[in-house]
């Protein structure tokens, strides 16, 4: 740290000068000794000293070289930001390597670590997102294309879905919000697309009773009435499974006309269906649009 006098030998401008550009541009804030005294960074050396510059070389006045001091700041902030952002992404596209090695291993120890890792580093929507939920798309890539087996893939997506398991538990639940119940109907193995979909829901607060994949319609309607639920999300990828499930959910809406059906699925992306007062089919990437307006208001 540097005393004012200091500073103004060695950038050549006089202690009340730069005590002036402070107090009127607020372009350093120096820290105080013990006794009062101003103490410098080497930064705040180097502010004095390109505006100096920017003064002396480009003859300019000080009002001007503050405004562009803070249009340089901007762009080394955003700069910054965007080296910060793309380590992100690299460091996600390791997690994700490392993880796919170790799952089609069968190292159950390894892949939890490194999720472990991943929650340590990462807000933990992008873990779910930018990498568990690639990863899992990744194994089923190769189980599809024969490359790893079905062990690898069940595996994979036994030990994902645990994860996801426990935050569903760990997430707190309000009372008053909607109950949701969540399930593939029969037939339908995929169901990470649902499970984000309920995760999200979950950290709005609405309880979600998760059902998952392959579930028969029967029944469904006891336990619709049983646990007071009001709103039930399908998800769907195979859309030959679309006609069945629309039938259901008239016979449904006959017994219960308040309940509330949210559709999805690549199953949904290629058909003319579309939303009603009970049935809703957000976009994708639109969920948050989706439950402010319509989660909230009409439920
Ligand atoms: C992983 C995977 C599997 C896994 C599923 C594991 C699991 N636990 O879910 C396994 C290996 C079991 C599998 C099996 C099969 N699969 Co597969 N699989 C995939 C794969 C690689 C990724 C799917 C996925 O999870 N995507 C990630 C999620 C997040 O995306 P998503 O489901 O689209 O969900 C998004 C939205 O649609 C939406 N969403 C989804 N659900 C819901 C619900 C609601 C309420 C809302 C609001 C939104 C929403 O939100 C998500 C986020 O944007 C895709 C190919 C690919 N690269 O996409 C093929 C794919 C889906 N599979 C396919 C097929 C054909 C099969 C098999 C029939 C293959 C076979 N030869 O046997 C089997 C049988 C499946 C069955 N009976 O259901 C086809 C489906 C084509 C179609 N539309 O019918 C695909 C597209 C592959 C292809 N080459 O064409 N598969």
């Amino acid at each position: 740290m540097y005393t004012i006098k200091k500073v103004s030998e060695l950038v050549g401008i006089p202690n009340v000068t730069i005590r002036a550009w402070e107090n009127r541009y607020h372009i350093i804030s120096p820290q105080r000794s013990d006794g009062g005294h101003r103490l410098y960074s080497q930064d705040d050396i180097n502010t004095i000293k390109w505006l100096k510059d920017q003064m002396e070389n480009k003859g300019i006045k000080i009002s001007e070289a503050v405004r562009l001091l803070s249009v340089e700041t901007q762009k080394n902030y955003t700069k910054n930001q965007y080296e910060h952002e793309k380590k992100a992404i690299e460091s996600f596209g390791e997690l994700q390597d490392k993880l796919y090695q170790r799952l089609i291993e069968l190292d159950t120890v390894q892949a939890n670590e490194i999720i472990d890792l991943a929650f340590s580093l990462h807000a933990f929507e992008d873990v779910f997102l930018k990498i568990l939920t690639s990863v899992l798309v990744r194994i089923g890539d190769e189980w599809e294309a024969g490359t790893i087996g079905v062990a690898e893939e069940h595996f994979a997506s036994e030990l994902i879905m645990q994860r996801f398991t426990n935050f569903f538990r760990v997430l707190p639940s309000q009372d008053h919000l909607p109950k949701v119940m969540a399930f593939c109907p029969e037939g339908e193995l995929h169901h990470i697309g649902l499970m984000l979909f309920s995760l999200f829901l979950r950290k709005k607060g609405n309880e979600v009773i998760y059902l998952g994949a392959n579930t028969p319609y029967i029944d469904l309607m006891q336990i619709i009435k049983r646990k007071n639920i009001s709103v039930i999300a399908i998800s769907i990828t195979d859309s030959n499974s679309i006609e069945n499930t629309m039938n259901w959910i008239k016979g449904c809406l006959q017994e219960n006309p308040n309940l509330k059906f949210v559709l999805g699925g690549k199953g949904f992306e290629n058909t003319q269906i579309l939303s009603t007062r009970n049935v809703f089919i957000p976009e994708t990437n639109d969920w948050e649009n989706f439950y402010k307006y319509t989660m909230t208001k009409t439920l």
